[in-house]
């Protein structure tokens, strides 16, 4: 019988494991026994620290060997990982610690001095692995007994502002996190032999789940970069046979004359979500490489919807098939009802994927969660003569830039608050790096003089710099329709 559904679904077999599983160029090579006892002294750290089965540890660091150990600890406790972006200010991180109320909060000691007095326990990781965390931990015992935690029971929670604006824990189970993670290695034919270069944040499902999850139930392993860096990732390619990147990576890269057919002629797969890629992306990287690039949908809620497939066509343009165990239909946002085969309406998902509600938020997820099990995603999509999905557009007023998201509704309230500002309308514009960039228009008090320059370092105190407006247009008015609402559509034309 299991007794850890997550931790045993993806590690159960690999406590004496000498083989890599993290290889740290510039550091040292990490095997899966290691990472099994470092993740044996941090669970036994939470236990020592009060954390019981369901509670919250909240995490908001740099990327490191040891920030995945206590993901693999936090599930062997029994208990709920919380990352969060490290961009977050201090104001937004309070947010989140005081909806989800963590016993624990683990932040760079760089900034603890931000969270005295905070009422969850405070640790410091560093990128480096340094900090009072490992400190703490490292005379403790490397074994531990897991924390009994069945396929239901709730192993992660993710922020998302959903398809409304304002920010809601996505609740994860075992269960989502593990079903996804093997569908996804037969889907992409993953094997022990991998060596996936990760170079994406571990605070999104894309690097956290998609990728780590993978590899750790597979066996393979994973040539780990703090960030995404071209330089790095064509010094390391060469050793690569997989990769999974928001299309910015795949634009960098081609961006560099040096990425070339001979660089990538052994990978096996390059993978692309989280935003949607251009055609031309696709076509250049044809060109250069010989290869195509699998592109698949998911979201933070869902972990992967669809993908396309990785033997047969990868369709350009389009997110590919429904996983298997994934229902996808495709309905009138009026109705709820199916629309015709090949119209266009609100793509909706049902399976083993699916999360388990919003955090505290009934009232948000029956808004989203259909009781027949139907998530609504917020994303437009209609579905070919072939089967294939395609996202038209999203219904929700959404930003990706850069593969982060982006919700209007939060700048557009901190803009509000600033000093001279009559109102405000937040959009995306069409960005060649960041494939949307954050743009916003403002309309200025009678008779007062605004400065965008002024108004962008203002937002700084409030907002993560990934969120601030690349460009500010003072207007006199904002464009809207009959019924008074915001017309962003026209401003993106105007301005974009
Ligand atoms: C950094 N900056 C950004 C972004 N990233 N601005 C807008 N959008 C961004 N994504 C800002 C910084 O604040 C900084 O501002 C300047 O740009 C350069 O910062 P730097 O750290 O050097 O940027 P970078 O390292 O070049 O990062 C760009 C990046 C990164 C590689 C595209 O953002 C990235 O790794 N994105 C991946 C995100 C991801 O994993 N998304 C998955 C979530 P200043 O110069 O003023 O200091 S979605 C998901 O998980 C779903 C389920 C899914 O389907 O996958
Ligand atoms: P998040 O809520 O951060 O998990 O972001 C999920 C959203 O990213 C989805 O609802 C889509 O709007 C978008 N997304 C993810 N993958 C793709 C893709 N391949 N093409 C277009 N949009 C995508």
């Amino acid at each position: 019988m299991s007794s850890n559904h997550l931790f045993d679904g993806l590690l159960s077999t690999r406590s004496d494991d000498q083989r890599t599983l993290l290889d740290v160029p510039g550091g040292r090579c990490w095997s899966y026994a290691e990472l099994v006892k470092l993740s044996g002294q941090l669970a036994n750290l939470l236990q020592l620290s009060a954390v019981k089965p369901g509670d919250r540890i909240a995490v908001q660091v740099h990327k490191s060997v040891e920030a995945i150990a206590l993901y693999l600890a936090t599930v062997r406790a029994g208990a709920v990982f919380l990352p969060l972006n490290t961009a977050y200010t201090r104001a937004e991180v309070e947010y989140f610690l005081d909806d989800a109320e963590p016993a624990v909060f683990v932040c760079d000691s760089a900034r603890a001095s931000e969270f005295d007095g905070i009422e969850a326990q405070l640790f410091s990781l560093d990128g480096d692995g340094d900090g009072s965390l490992m400190q703490a931990a490292q005379a403790l015992d490397t074994e531990f007994e897991n924390a009994l935690r069945g396929p239901e029971d709730l192993a992660a929670i993710l922020y998302t502002s959903g398809t409304t604006g304002l920010s809601k824990g996505a609740m994860l189970s075992h269960d989502n996190l593990l079903s996804n993670a093997l569908t996804l290695v037969d889907y992409w034919q993953f094997s022990s032999d991998d060596v996936l270069l990760h170079a994406l944040p571990i605070f999104h499902t894309h690097g956290l789940f998609v990728a780590t999850n993978i590899i750790l139930a597979v066996g393979g392993s994973m040539i780990f970069l703090a960030r995404f860096d071209v330089e790095q990732m064509l010094a390391q390619l060469p050793r690569a046979t997989s990769l999974m990147g928001v299309p910015t990576f795949y634009t960098r890269l081609l961006a560099d004359a040096r990425f070339n057919r001979d660089l990538v002629a052994h990978m096996r797969l390059f993978i692309s979500g989280s935003a949607p890629m251009l055609p031309e992306t696709h076509v250049q990287f044809e060109e250069r490489t010989g290869q195509r690039i699998l592109e698949r949908y998911g979201m933070t809620e869902t972990n992967m919807n669809t993908s396309n497939p990785y033997d047969g066509e990868r369709r350009i343009g389009s997110v590919g098939f429904p996983l298997p165990g994934v229902d996808l239909k495709i309905t009138n946002p009026q109705t709820a009802d199916e629309v015709s085969a090949g119209e266009t309406g609100m793509i909706e998902v049902r399976g083993p994927n699916v999360f388990l509600g919003y955090w505290r938020k009934p009232e948000k997820t029956e808004l989203e969660l259909r009781a027949n099990g139907f998530f609504i995603t917020g994303d437009l999509g209609k579905i070919d003569a072939d089967g294939y999905v395609h996202i038209v557009g999203r219904e929700k007023d959404l930003i990706i830039s850069g593969g982060y998201n982006i919700y209007p509704k939060q700048i557009e309230t901190e803009i509000d608050l600033l000093d001279g500002v009559l109102e405000s309308a937040v959009f995306g514009v069409a960005h060649a790096d960041l494939g949307e960039a954050v743009a916003a228009a403002v309309v200025p008090l009678a008779g007062a003089e605004l400065d965008p320059e002024q108004m962008v370092h203002a937002l700084e105190a409030s907002l993560a710099k990934f969120k601030l407006p690349r460009k500010i247009f003072v207007v006199d008015e904002l464009p809207r329709n009959a019924m008074g609402k915001v017309q962003k559509n026209s401003l993106r034309a105007r301005y974009g």
